[in-house]
Parts: structure tokens; sequence; C-alpha cells
């Protein structure tokens, strides 16, 4: 028997996948997590439904979550997650040396649980033995009012904006954000696809602007998410992503990477004319 998963990006437009196994399927108090082994991405986790990672593809999103702010910012030591259960972003987020703590914040104990079971290789560092790994299974919101002033990067790595991950695209968030960085920190959010996500797109960017000097957005491509074309969010207080950016450091990192290079963290800046129209602001 053939099974297939599909996530449908709208009513009428899907993925579809072949899977093999299913290797747990549960629900916590906040979502539906699946974990299946597929034939063509490895294993894919899916939260409610949604394609979060696949083992094949994730690289792509991780290196971009992570990287243009490590290396725009000129001596990121404190970086905080909020989100990213899987640990994909705490592991590109270790590379850096410079870096003393990393702290994840993730609101679902079970995804943390299930990927450092099921998906090691994004994993391997958040199962509790790395002392430069800080656990916290948390509301994003109520953890950083009690952590005012005190990274130099926040990335926010959530879901979409329905479910637990709501409240991660408003501006008392962005605000909240704002006070947990130093001043001069960065923050960086996933902000969807340009391509099938402009109101989404717009009303996030605005609240942004509301709170931040610094705005722009910039792309990667990940195949298994809707329309393959991803966006990020870079909100600054100080630091601007390509005038500050410091090329010779990024092109003399101490290690591979597999998507992110001193070239790309320039080019990915540069939009097409209808995600630029997205976020434009009259
Ligand atoms: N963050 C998921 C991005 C949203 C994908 N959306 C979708 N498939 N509809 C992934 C977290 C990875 N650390």
């Amino acid at each position: 028997m053939d099974m297939w998963y599909t996530e449908k990006h709208s009513e009428n437009v899907g993925i579809t996948l072949k899977v093999s196994k299913t290797l747990f399927s549960g629900e916590s108090k906040f979502q539906k997590l699946d974990i299946v082994e597929t034939l063509e991405y490895g294993r894919m986790m899916l939260l409610d439904g949604l394609v979060m990672v696949t083992e094949r593809d994730e690289f792509i999103y991780h290196d971009m979550i992570v990287h243009p702010a490590l290396f725009t910012h000129p001596n990121p030591r404190q970086v905080l997650v909020i989100g990213g259960g899987d640990g994909g972003s705490i592991r590109e987020i270790l590379k850096h040396p410079e870096v003393e703590l990393a702290t994840l914040c993730e609101i679902d104990g079970l995804v943390i649980e299930k990927s450092v079971e099921l998906l090691p290789s994004m994993a391997g560092e958040i199962d509790g033995r790395n002392p430069r790994v800080k656990l916290h299974v948390d509301d994003g919101l109520a953890y950083i009012r009690e952590h005012q002033n005190e990274f130099d990067v926040i990335l926010v790595d959530s879901t979409d904006p329905i479910g637990p991950a709501v409240g991660l695209f408003e501006e008392d968030f962005y605000r909240l954000v704002s006070g947990a960085l130093k001043k001069d920190g960065i923050m960086v959010a996933q902000s969807e696809s340009p391509f099938y996500h402009a109101e989404i797109q717009k009303n996030m960017y605005h609240n942004l602007r509301a709170v931040y000097p610094i705005v722009e957005m910039y792309q990667a491509f990940i195949p298994t998410y809707p329309s393959g074309l991803w966006s990020f969010a870079f909100a600054g207080k100080k630091y601007h992503p390509i005038k500050n950016f410091d090329r010779n450091r990024a092109a003399k990192r101490t290690f591979h990477t597999k998507y992110y290079n001193e070239d790309l963290h320039q080019g990915a800046f540069m939009l097409p004319t209808f995600a630029r129209e997205n976020i434009a602001t009259d």
C-alpha cells in the first residue's frame, strides 16, 4: 500500500510526499505532532499537519535563520531562540565560537523530547548535556518578560501564525523582544512565503517597523515550504545587515555552511518586486 502525506498550501494546491513509516504521532496540550519517514526528504516533522522540517532541506532554513544575524552582530555572545524545539537553530548557533550561551525557549516539551529521540541530526545539542545550551520549556512571551536587556541576538523560530504562534507576530511581542535585547541587539524571525502570504507579511513588517529602526526582509529557497520561496525578517536596533556586514569575517568562518556564504548574505536581501511590494511602507 502506498502512503502519501499532503500539506495543503491553499484550497487548491499542496505538497505531497511519499511516506514509508510513521515514527510518532501524538498530541500535546498545544498541538498535534507527527514525525514520519519520507522517501525523498528523510524524516519529516509536522505540527498541526504543517511541515516544520525535513532532514534533507532543514540546513537551508537553519543556516538562514542563524548566520545572517550572527555574522552581522560584531560579537554575539548571548543568543536566544524562541520556538525551534527541533534544535536545528541551536546547532548552527553553537558553530559560532564567540557564542557563550545559546538559550532555547520552546513552549512544547513534547517537540523537544521527540526531536531528541527521532531527529538526532538536528537535536543533538538539546539533550541537556551541552553546558553552552540552556533549555526552557516555557511560553516565549512569559520568558522574555522576565529577561530584559540580556541578549545580543533573538531568533523567533516559529510555526505559521495560527495556533500557539499567533502572538509571535504582534507588535506587543516585538516590543518585549526589543526590551530583552541589549541596546545593539538583533532579532530575526521566520516571515512566511512572499508568494502566498502577502497579507501576513504586510502586518508583520508593519508591526516590526513600529519597534525597530532597521527592518529588512531576506529570502531563501526551501523546497518543502509553501511555494518554496521563504523569507525572514531582520530587525536591528543598531546594525544594518548589509551596511554593517563584515564580509571578510563571514568569508573566514571556521565552519562549513552548505547554504549560507558571504555572497549569499548580501544576495538574499535583494528582493523580487512583488516581495518588496508586500512590505512597502505606503
Ligand atoms: N518553522 C516553520 C516554518 C513554517 C512552515 N510553514 C508551513 N509548512 N506551512 C520551522 C521550524 C524549524 N526549526
